[in-house]
């Protein structure tokens, strides 16, 4: 079986036309060149878990992001032959987004802390583009047409399933995709093609033993450790992730005060694992560095901002950006919330404003602020 570790590559491989082996071998190459961290092949396009994946969303555990629920996506999650009709591989590449926090917050209430993911470029534009460029290279040095597809989160497919059969890592318990040498602070990427490569031994080991800190740290409690077939499950509906990102309308006001000053994603089940405490290696990838603005950013100059733009205007200001998934209401609707958890009466003139801002929901979020801070609540959690 070929293995897929980016050390095992040979250099010098003269192409894509010379046989599945010969052309993983240069594929990989590729890849790498090309910035990624790790790079594997699945020639096998049945989903293992799509079971799992239906009990998941009987469960209701995926909140309000319907698109999941999309009968005709849920049946091309199961098979990749539904996604790409010649499909005969999947070449699984993972980027790395690692990097320390911002000196002054997470500990500092009255900043924003954005998750490290969000920090720079869309990795959507930036893997995408990397992926379009290795799509052009197989077909080139195929020397005949090849069908290929590039996903980054863009597509019903499984992608953590695929990176684990392509033997990328194990499901942590805190459902992240782990490597034993590089954590879990990586995106994952996926080119289908029609050409033959070699498939990579899957990940077999579990390498989280007795551990359970991150389910420990979670917050919401969104963490619900192994089901009966040996899957990490998640609520995701209570995940701050999906709360200050997919969800669209109003946070449930019980789940409110351990968002803290998450304004934007979270990753405190990754910053507690010890595989990323050991192994998590700065980023390469410049689009990654963070913005100034969105760096340890003052939530009362944030909600200044965000109050005085246009929803037109955030999404020009923040093209480039996770961030504008939120859109303006949204993260308003987030610094609100921070600003409330902050405690301090320095919000509340900023909040008093938000309160009488065009948008209902993040009038709705100011007030629970307001409320918050004057009957001291803020101390108590
Ligand atoms: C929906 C979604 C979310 C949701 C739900 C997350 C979740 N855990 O399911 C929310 C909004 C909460 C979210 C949050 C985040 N996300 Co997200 N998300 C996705 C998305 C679009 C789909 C995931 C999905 O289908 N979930 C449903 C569950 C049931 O499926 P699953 O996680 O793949 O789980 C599989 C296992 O349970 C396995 N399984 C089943 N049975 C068995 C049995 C055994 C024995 C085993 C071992 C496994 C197993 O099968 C399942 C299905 O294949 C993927 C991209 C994609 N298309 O895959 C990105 C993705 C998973 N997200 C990603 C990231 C970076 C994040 C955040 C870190 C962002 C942040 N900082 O805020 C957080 C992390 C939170 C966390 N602890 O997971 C990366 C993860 C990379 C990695 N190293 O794992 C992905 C892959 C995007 C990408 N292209 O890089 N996300
Ligand atoms: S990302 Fe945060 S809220 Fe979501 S499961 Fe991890 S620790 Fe819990
Ligand atoms: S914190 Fe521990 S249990 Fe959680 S994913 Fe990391 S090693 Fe596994």
């Amino acid at each position: 079986m070929y293995h897929p570790v980016m050390e095992h590559i040979r250099t010098g491989g003269t192409g894509a036309g010379a046989g599945p082996r010969a052309r993983t071998d240069w594929a990989v190459e590729q890849a790498r060149a090309l910035g990624f961290d790790m790079a594997g092949v699945v020639a096998e396009g049945r989903s293992r878990h799509l079971d799992r994946f239906r009990e998941w969303l009987a469960a209701g555990m995926h909140g309000t992001m319907d698109y999941l629920a999309r009968p005709d996506a849920v049946r091309r999650r199961g098979d990749l032959d539904f996604t790409m009709p010649a499909f005969r591989s999947a070449l699984v590449v993972a980027h790395s987004y690692a990097g320390p926090n911002p000196t002054t917050s997470p500990r500092d209430p009255a900043r924003a802390i954005f998750a490290r993911y969000a920090r720079g470029r869309d990795y959507h534009h930036v893997i995408a583009e990397k992926l379009e460029e290795l799509g052009h290279r197989l077909e080139r040095a195929a020397g005949h047409a090849v069908r290929w597809r590039v996903y980054v989160d863009t597509g019903p497919l499984l992608e953590r399933e695929l990176a684990a059969r392509a033997g990328l890592g194990w499901f942590g318990r805190n459902t992240m995709l782990i490597h034993p040498q590089r954590g879990s602070y990586f995106f994952l990427g996926v080119l289908l093609t029609d050409l033959a490569l070699e498939p990579g031994t899957p990940f077999a080991d579990d390498h989280c033993g007795t551990c359970r800190r991150c389910l420990d740290a979670c917050p919401t409690g969104a963490l619900l450790g192994h089901d009966d077939s040996g899957a990490p499950v998640m609520d995701a509906a209570r995940c701050i992730s999906y709360l200050t990102i997919e969800l669209k309308g109003p946070i449930p006001v019980e789940l409110r005060p351990a968002i803290g000053n998450r304004v934007y994603g979270c990753d405190i089940c990754q910053e507690v694992c010890p595989w990323n405490e050991k192994f998590s290696a700065p980023a390469t990838e410049p689009g990654y560095a963070p913005r100034a603005d969105l760096d340890g950013a003052a939530l009362v100059g944030l909600a200044e901002r965000l109050l005085a733009m246009s929803g037109k205007a955030f999404l020009r200001e923040f093209r480039e950006s996770p961030v504008s998934r939120a859109r303006r209401n949204g993260l308003l609707r987030n610094v609100c919330v921070a600003l409330g958890n902050w405690g301090a009466e320095e919000a509340l003139p900023i909040l008093e404003r938000a309160s009488r801002d065009r948008s209902a929901l993040v009038r709705e979020h100011a007030e629970w602020a307001l409320e918050r801070i004057r009957t001291g609540a803020s101390g108590e959690s």
